[in-house]
């Protein structure tokens, strides 16, 4: 697949033709699908990946001797190779495969933290956290008598940079944040919060769940410690994702999960264990999702995530330039640079029953708390609407959407 037109400029119409899942009818509607901070669709060069190792290579990895197991091995070390060079990793084994930004998230916190952490630390979060990167905290700090301390939001969507400075304390030990919030949009500033938390001595965790399909990440860029992502917001298979954590960290961790795989050597009384990252994959891994994320990395840089970023912004733009015309909108998070996420609120009618009007005319929205439940009785809401969109989305679908928000208006009053 090559669909670079004109120059740099992308053939989006033909990108759009790789996603078999799109051309489809839904409560006889053509689709329009506008739940991808949520997960992702798939392009047939990931689906092609799948089939073709479960096909012809499909084997365990790491054990056995013969000529399948080979292949398996490779593919799989080499995907750890790709989601290295994507994200800007020194090297490949700062890479630990995991099932997502959840399970990432859970491995730091119960194997770094439970080592480096006591009690009264303080573990600085921010309220724009998915409960993704704030549950494996609270169940930390309880266990330790660690604290918790939470950077505000304020009205904008941003988080109160000037609070920053007075939480980050020498107290504070990990600094963990999101990169781009998945109900406000926000892009909060990586690569500065985690200078600002390096001078206290602070480690970085970055969620960044919803920055790894849409935006350049180079954790070297960003000086952080830990990085978090899930290949299925990502055009990657579900269950395949990964952690970045730096070598040095890495290796300074106890496992997490004992079984086969992660070890050097045990008797009936103890044992020894590899290096990072295997030391972190203990069982039998998700082989196919890590070839499938590889082939979705693949296929994500022959499009390029600056025209990506680009595309995200245009649709953003346009969508909140239409929303206007709505009578009774609140649209939540910055009015300036932001992912492609758009939350809001109708007067008219609950994210609920909104969410469902849509879904009858074909659009799929989300409608809730999106796991943001703080967030939400931070901005006095139970919940909102959320459009989130990706490459293969044209502004002809939003025009669609406008409409049917349009509708829902009168139907709801
Ligand atoms: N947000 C959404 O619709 P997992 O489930 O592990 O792949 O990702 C968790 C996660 C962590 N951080 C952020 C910022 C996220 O947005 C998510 C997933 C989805 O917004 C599902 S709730």
């Amino acid at each position: 697949m090559v669909h670079q037109v004109r120059g740099s400029s992308v053939d989006w119409a033909a990108v759009r033709e790789d996603f078999p899942v799109l051309d489809q009818q839904v409560h006889g509607h053509p689709l329009i699908y506008f739940d991808n901070a949520a997960t992702t669709q798939k392009p047939r060069a990931v689906l092609e990946a799948l089939r073709s190792y479960y096909e012809h290579d499909n084997a365990n990895v790491h054990r056995g001797l013969h000529e399948l197991s080979s292949r398996a091995t490779e593919a799989y070390e080499g995907a750890r190779a790709t989601v290295a060079q994507y994200i800007g990793a020194a090297s490949a084994e700062e890479i630990v495969f995991t099932r997502g930004t959840t399970e990432s998230i859970n491995l730091v916190a119960q194997a770094w933290g439970g080592k480096f952490l006591r009690a009264d630390d303080v573990i600085l979060l921010t309220e724009m956290e998915h409960h993704s990167n704030l549950v494996p905290w609270q169940l930390l700090a309880e266990r330790i008598g660690a604290q918790l301390r939470f950077v505000p939001v304020g009205d904008d969507g941003t988080l109160v940079l000037e609070q920053l400075d007075q939480l980050l304390t020498p107290e504070v030990k990990l600094f963990a944040f999101t990169h781009v919030s998945n109900s406000l949009g926000t892009i909060n500033p990586v690569a500065e919060f985690c200078r600002k938390a390096r001078s206290v001595g602070a480690v970085t965790l970055v969620d960044a769940a919803q920055g790894a399909g849409h935006l350049p990440i180079d954790v070297q860029e960003f000086g952080c410690d830990f990085l978090a992502f899930s290949g299925h917001k990502m055009c990657g298979p579900t269950g395949s994702g990964a952690l970045y954590g730096r070598a040095e960290i890495l290796n300074a961790m106890p496992p997490w999960h004992g079984g086969g795989e992660m070890i050097v050597s045990v008797t009936l009384e103890k044992s020894a264990f590899k290096k990072a990252p295997h030391r972190f994959e203990a069982g039998t891994p998700n082989i196919a999702g890590a070839i499938g994320l590889a082939a979705a990395i693949d296929y994500i840089e022959q499009i390029g995530r600056p025209a990506i970023f680009e595309h995200d912004a245009r649709l953003t733009s346009y969508t909140l330039e239409r929303f206007a015309e709505l009578p009774g909108m609140r649209v939540l998070g910055p009015s300036g640079e932001r992912g492609a996420i758009v939350g809001f609120v109708m007067d008219a009618a609950h994210p609920h029953d909104l969410t469902t009007f849509a879904d009858r005319r074909g659009l799929a929205l989300r409608g809730g708390h999106h796991c943001n439940q703080p967030l939400m009785r931070r901005f006095g809401l139970p919940g909102t609407t959320r459009a989130s969109f990706y490459f293969y989305n044209t502004t002809e679908e939003i025009d669609r959407m406008i409409d049917i928000l349009r509708d829902a208006a009168r139907f709801f009053a």
